[in-house]
């Protein structure tokens, strides 16, 4: 069994605004993760510059940034074994045009950009978007059918 993890995941304006986040949340939810954290923002030019750092000198970066500032986001937190790697396996490669069907952007986008949702890279990116997203901590919680989901 892996480590227990807590991943950073967010659906971004184009989920919001194609009424995806309901389909988007139940994914992860079905997948047997626990949900520690929710909100739903416009991110600010400040906030997105800051989770986007490391794409700062990538040729997409200014499109990105408008992008994720032009509309509410929904940002999650979702706890459980391997949390980063079953995320992103729920979420999909990036370009949708080319994601297998199954992954939330295979069965729902078709561009890299408009690709619907974000999952954490890493251990240490998680721990750094959670922080940014969740100033205040994420809301732990004891789920009663555990033994139901884990072996
Ligand atoms: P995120 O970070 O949104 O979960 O996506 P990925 O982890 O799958 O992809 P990424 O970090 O390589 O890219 C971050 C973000 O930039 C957009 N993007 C990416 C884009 O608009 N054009 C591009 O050519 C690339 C590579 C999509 C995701």
């Amino acid at each position: 069994m892996g480590d227990m993890q807590t991943s950073f995941v967010m659906v971004k304006p184009d989920g919001v605004q194609r009424g995806l986040v309901g389909e988007i949340i139940s994914r992860f939810e079905r997948k047997g993760l626990r949900l520690v954290g929710m909100r739903q923002l416009i991110p600010s030019e400040e906030l997105a510059a800051t989770h986007y750092e490391v794409h700062k000198e990538r040729p997409f970066y200014a499109g990105l940034i408008e992008f994720i500032t032009s509309g509410p986001v929904v940002a999650m937190a979702w706890r459980g074994t391997d949390a980063i790697s079953v995320c992103r396996n729920v979420i999909g490669p990036t370009d949708g045009g080319s994601a297998p069907g199954g992954t939330i952007r295979g069965d729902f986008a078709l561009e890299i950009g408009k690709n619907l949702v974000h999952g954490s890279d890493g251990e240490e990116t998680a721990e750094f978007e959670l922080g940014l997203w969740f100033p205040e901590g994420e809301v732990d919680w004891e789920r009663v059918t555990e033994e139901w989901v884990y072996e």
